[in-house]
């Protein structure tokens, strides 16, 4: 086992980026569950924000989406966010929530509403001179229903125009992230279905394109690790939006599904040398039914309670079990690690860092939960589920 003091030392490198949105109000289609007390303006997401920092030590950036927090002066916001002891992170770009977008964003048929779809690609980034925020998260819902209805090859071609025009305007140490996902809203094809086509993508652009995989976002059964092991070492893993899934995207809080998996994952990013900056670890979900802010701090404790138990492999063991051919021994080397708890190692990290070695009782404590139900009234919905 690798030493607990090595482990602490890299668990103290690590952040976490949460999404403003998961703050908001949010729902499936069926129906947005309004709770008492979440943010009105993107000011008050980020003092949520804040609160989830405070109490992990390990979240001091947030992921802005346009238009969601949309305000008259990006710079004062980023101040804002510094005087709370945070930074801006990711702009998500969002190009799927008018109807001009029915058939598309950067591959619709209509030449102007391509344009349309790229000014707002092009105005994020003017966002992100301002904020200081390093990457450019894209996501498109663009896609097909029927058989016949576009030209598949076509819309390949738009996109890359698009992403092109896109990569160009991008700063010197500004990147862009492009994210796949297998389907919805699209249900016949999706542009960017899959990592191969995101990374077919991104190698043409250039270094500063990079993949961002979404865990939420892949057939059953899919090998993601195996995803993650080859963009590394590509050169291509960009980042993580780090969710649980049971059935398709299901946004839920991450490692609530299948821990073993988000093991498996952060060992892959360990094992690659992606326990780094250039990999960005964002969480991409939304709390329909529990409290968002809690759920969140207990979130950021799974991806930290993943990576530490992914730290912990016996990186020699496992290789000399690997070159031997000891198939059961290599995979007890795994085990060992996973099916350690990891829990007091984690409190003593934040006991050392001068933390309370219980976040979700720090958080409890705080009565920060009953402040906003009495201070805030109408809170913003996310812009999901709407
Ligand atoms: C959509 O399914 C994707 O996961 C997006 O990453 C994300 O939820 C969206 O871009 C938020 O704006
Ligand atoms: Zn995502
Ligand atoms: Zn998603």
């Amino acid at each position: 086992m690798t030493a607990p003091s090595a482990v602490k030392a890299a668990l103290t490198t690590q952040s976490i980026e949460t999404p403003s949105w998961a703050y908001g109000n949010s729902g499936t289609r069926f129906k947005v569950f309004a709770q008492q007390g979440v943010p009105r303006t993107p000011q008050e997401k980020l003092q949520d924000a804040a609160q989830v920092h405070r109490y992990t030590g390990v979240a001091p950036t947030v992921a802005l989406h346009i238009p969601w927090d949309t305000v008259d002066d990006y710079a004062d916001l980023a101040a804002y966010a510094g005087d709370l002891g945070l930074r801006l992170g990711a702009i998500n770009a969002n190009v799927f929530q008018d109807d001009d977008y029915k058939l598309g964003s950067v591959t619709h048929p209509d030449a102007a509403v391509r344009r349309k779809a790229l000014d707002h690609l092009l105005t994020c980034v003017d966002i992100m001179d301002a904020t200081g925020s390093r990457d450019l998260k894209l996501w498109f819902s663009d896609g097909t229903n029927y058989p016949g209805q576009d030209d598949i090859r076509a819309r390949q071609d738009r996109l890359a125009e698009a992403l092109a025009a896109v990569y160009e305007r991008l700063g010197e140490d500004q990147r862009m992230l492009l994210e796949y996902k297998l389907f919805e809203p699209a249900f016949y094809t999706t542009d960017v279905p899959d990592w191969g086509t995101a990374y077919a993508h991104c190698l043409k652009l250039g270094e500063k394109a990079q993949v961002v995989v979404d865990t939420g976002h892949h057939a059953p059964g899919t090998n993601i690790e195996f995803i993650v092991a080859l963009l590394l070492r590509e050169g291509k893993l960009g980042g993580f939006d780090f969710n649980s899934r049971f059935y398709a995207d299901d946004d839920l809080m991450v490692g609530a599904a299948d821990p073993f998996q988000l093991f498996r994952i952060m060992y892959e990013v360990v094992r690659g040398g992606g326990f780094t900056s250039e990999v960005a670890f964002m969480l991409d979900q939304c709390h329909n039914i529990e409290p968002k802010i809690p759920a969140i701090i207990r979130s950021v404790m799974n991806v930290q309670e993943a990576t530490a138990k992914a730290l912990l492999v016996d990186r020699d063991a496992l290789a000399a079990a690997q070159s031997a051919g000891d198939v059961l021994g290599a995979n007890a080397v795994l085990m060992d690690a996973f099916n350690t708890d990891v829990r007091p190692l984690l409190a003593e990290v934040r006991q050392e860092a001068g933390l309370d070695a219980d976040p979700m009782g720090a958080y409890a404590r705080s009565g920060w939960a009953e402040r906003i139900v009495t201070d805030r009234q109408g809170g913003q919905q996310a812009g999901w589920g709407a």
